[in-house]
């Protein structure tokens, strides 16, 4: 498989409960490489523009208003196939679904405040890394 970058975020619940350390230490452990790394408070607006493909959802208030509710940590993690081998690590989007080990389960705290994001698909990855991250500010070799 090619390598591949990806967005991850630690989420707002996750770094208000001590876990960066947890989440980044699992990163490197399962083979990722971590190109560029950034603490950020997301406002309500840049929450909702993030998240705009879920603007229809019954859940996209609550979500946005989590994700601007403190600070996330922002990660581009490469790896060979990071998209999947990320979301994988992660696990189900409903902790209570994700299996034993996974971030989620180990760390979230319910549906909504559920640790970590990740890019779904390589259009989103790079949507989503020139959001938070300037070339200038990716690290890569
Ligand atoms: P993902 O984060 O696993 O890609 P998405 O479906 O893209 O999941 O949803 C984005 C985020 O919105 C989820 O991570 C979670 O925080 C929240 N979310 C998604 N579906 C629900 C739901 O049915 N109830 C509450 N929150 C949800
Ligand atoms: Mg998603």
């Amino acid at each position: 498989m090619a390598q591949e970058r990806t967005l991850g975020l630690i989420k707002p619940d996750a770094v208000a409960n001590n876990h960066i350390g947890n989440i980044v230490k699992r990163v490197v452990d399962e083979g990722f490489t971590i190109v560029a790394l950034r603490m950020l408070r997301m406002s309500k607006a840049t929450a909702e523009q993030f998240y705009d493909v879920h603007a229809d959802k019954p859940f996209y208030g609550e979500l946005t208003d989590y994700m601007s509710s403190g600070p996330c940590v922002a990660m581009v993690l490469e790896a060979d196939g990071a998209i999947v081998k990320w979301r994988d690590l992660m696990g189900a989007t409903n902790p209570e679904k994700a299996a034993e080990g996974t971030l989620r389960k180990l760390y979230a705290e319910s549906f909504t405040m559920n640790a970590t994001h990740g890019s779904d698909a390589p259009e989103t990855a790079a949507r989503e890394i020139s959001f938070f991250f300037a070339t200038s500010e990716i690290f890569g070799r």
